[in-house]
């Protein structure tokens, strides 16, 4: 348990994540950042991405000064061992962003059917745009019937055995052929996974180069593929978001209330827990136990999937997760896929709080398990919710601290409400945006996203990119944990142009009701940065390809395997990347050359590291300052303001 010797501050910026770190170390709760003390020293070779255990000549390691062996007991060289483990993390990153895609195809079909239960297409125009792009026949079909079709054409595209996915008739011309030539266009998703599986077996693609591209391939049939069926058919069945106000932290737990955590990524659980607890006998159940109401907060992904279209509050990001339960005030921490702790039960037996796993793919030692299945989805959710009434009864009057910070911010935004937000209702265009940054009133756009890490400082390396690239009035979109570390500190408020944001970009926010910093959705919702992008192409003035446009993109906290997947098809969809932590590509020189500078030649975009995120934010406005030049456009109107120091983040917005 915990033991952080009497410092019982933890890496973090915020002061609720600070506060719940010092009551767990009083409780003796673990959390992960004493989890990664007792792992010390990790492991160089991993680090380095020198560690092969592909087969069972190995585990090889090989010492990056030559001391040693040259290379694996098969002959694999140091390049072909980091590549075939980075194709590898990239399979995986792509497998779950898919799988989560299959989950909504597979429900849209069901909802099609009639055989799921509170589930309806909310979105008839995104279907039949859908269904147009598909060449389906859409004339006075019923919308159930069209449902299914758009299913059916969505399931084909993952199982594709030939020909290239659907979605990639999306990307710009020049892009479509770049990707034609470096030979990676994606075919069927979950074919690009088994051959990325296939050809890092021992023996198979031994050329590093070459496994690099399989894992580009790979990588863009999840952002191009499956991330992008996910967040498609997700607002065909769930509505598309639009701008909505809500609220972020730990603060947003209410001890009066029946609390209900959703922790995980699959809206088709975490909207169908919405609907439970909003519906007449459960709230009944909630008052005859004593509580004030029911109320949901999410974590992680499904958290950001039910603030976009509903507003539900967000309890905090990845690294907040224990320490929602450690208030004592969560009734029931229901989980489904992705970034939740194996261990989390580890509270289980010290408190009233259900903690309850609904995957069938995911089961957690020690938790309860509710199989959460479409067919049944809004009884299984009841179920869900009732546990979690009983859980708040048996509370009694059990210790409940809780966090006093409660941030607002806007979330909702889509390419489809970018459009109408930034053209008016009757204007709904690119066009605003495209002159804003053509005239130099936004020097260019920035995506920034992905998770946290406790090998950094918990939200600092995004605050502090974000705050200095709306300083230099670029526009910040932003996605995942990164989304919801902005919302907590108050930077996806409007207001928050008023005192961080260029003079240029400080005006158009006033003049549209913008925040500087757009929250665009959950992880698989990157794909909605990749198509505003081509939007802005479309729009024209900017050039011809993506890798014309003056934007780049972030990750300054990453650690799991989908953002490598996420970071490979942005680089490759011609994106400049800034990753916080490199790859553990770092030992393999060739490797290293070809994702920091190569790849540039073949698709327009490439990865650079850098753990200093103002150092990280100087480089990505290098790149658009270079794009702005490349395409001739007007200077800046304005220099950029001073920086306001971190520790009034937050403070200073609400002063
Ligand atoms: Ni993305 Fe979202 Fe967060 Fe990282 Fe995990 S929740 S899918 S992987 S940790 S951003």
């Amino acid at each position: 348990m915990a033991d952080r010797d009497g410092k019982k501050k933890i890496r973090s910026v915020d002061p609720a994540a600070q506060q719940m770190a010092e009551h767990s170390a009083e409780k003796g709760y673990s959390l992960a950042w004493d989890r990664y003390e007792a792992v010390q020293p990790q492991c160089e070779f991993g680090t380095l991405g020198l560690c092969c255990k592909n087969c069972l000549l190995g585990p090889c390691r090989i010492d990056p000064f030559g001391e040693g062996a040259e290379c694996g007991v098969c002959g694999a060289t140091v390049d072909v061992i980091a590549a075939r483990n980075l194709a590898r993390h990239a399979a995986v990153g792509t497998a779950a962003h898919s799988d989560h895609g299959r989950d909504v195809v597979h429900t849209l079909r069901l909802a099609g059917r009639g055989e799921a239960e509170g589930y309806e297409v909310k979105n008839e125009k995104k279907l039949l745009k859908l269904a147009e792009e598909f060449g389906l026949k859409t004339d006075g079909k019923d919308p159930a019937l069209l449902a299914q079709e758009v299913a059916e054409v969505a399931s084909a595209d993952f199982g594709r055995q030939e020909g290239r996915l659907r979605f990639v008739g999306r990307a710009p011309k020049p892009l479509q052929k770049k990707w034609e030539d470096a030979g990676v266009t994606p075919s069927g998703v979950d074919a690009e996974v088994v051959r990325a599986l296939h050809a890092t077996h021992m023996g198979v693609d031994s050329d590093p180069k070459h496994i690099l591209k399989t894992a580009i391939k790979t990588s863009l049939a999840d952002g191009w593929g499956g991330s992008m069926y996910a967040t498609d058919l997700s607002d065909v069945l769930f509505g598309a978001p639009e701008p909505v106000r809500a609220t972020a932290n730990l603060g947003v737990i209410r001890p009066e209330a029946v609390n209900i955590i959703v922790h995980g990524h699959e809206p088709t659980l975490s909207e169908m827990i919405v609907a439970a607890a909003q519906s007449p006998d459960m709230k009944k159940k909630a008052e005859e136990a004593g509580a004030e109401d029911i109320q949901i907060a999410g974590i992680c992904c499904t958290a950001n999937e039910i603030l976009m279209r509903h507003g539900i509050p967000i309890a905090g990001n990845f690294l907040q997760q224990e320490l929602a339960v450690a208030t004592g005030a969560v009734d029931a921490m229901v989980v489904d896929v992705q970034c939740v702790f194996p261990n989390i039960s580890q509270y289980a037996s010290c408190m009233s709080t259900r903690f309850i796993s609904t995957s069938p793919k995911a089961h957690f030692e020690g938790l309860e398990h509710v199989q959460f299945d479409e067919s049944r989805g809004l009884a299984t959710a009841k179920d869900i919710v009732g546990r979690a009434i009983e859980a708040f009864g048996e509370r009694g009057d059990s210790e409940t601290v809780v966090p006093k910070e409660n941030e607002q911010l806007v979330a909702g935004y889509t390419v489809e409400s970018i459009f109408s937000t930034l053209g008016g209702r009757y204007r709904p265009l690119f066009r605003p945006l495209n002159k804003a940054i053509m005239d130099g009133r936004i020097r260019g756009v920035a995506g920034v996203v992905g998770c946290n890490t406790v090998k950094m400082t918990h939200d600092e390396g995004h605050l502090k990119m974000v705050r200095e690239l709306i300083r230099n009035d670029v526009l910040v979109v932003q996605t995942g944990c990164s989304a919801i570390a902005c919302g907590k500190a108050g930077l996806m408020k409007p207001e928050a142009a008023e005192v961080y944001a260029g003079e240029g970009l400080r005006e158009v926010c006033r003049a549209v009701g913008i925040a500087p910093v757009l929250h665009v959705g959950s992880c698989v919702d990157n794909t909605r940065i990749l198509l505003a992008c081509v939007e802005m192409v479309k729009e024209g003035g900017l050039g011809d390809d993506i890798s014309d446009l003056p934007v780049a993109g972030a990750a300054p906290e990453w650690m799991s395997e989908k953002a490598i997947a996420i970071a490979l098809y942005v680089a490759a969809s011609g994106i400049y990347t800034c990753l916080g932590d490199s790859f553990p590509i770092m030992g393999a020189p060739k490797v290293r050359e070809y994702l920091l500078e190569g790849m540039e030649e073949d698709f327009g975009g490439k990865l650079a590291f850098e753990r200093d995120p103002v150092r990280g934010a100087a480089l990505m406005i290098e790149h658009i300052n270079a794009k702005r030049d490349a395409l001739g456009l007007d200077d800046m109107k304005h220099d950029p303001v001073a920086p306001v120091e971190l520790d009034k983040v937050g403070e200073k917005v609400n002063a």
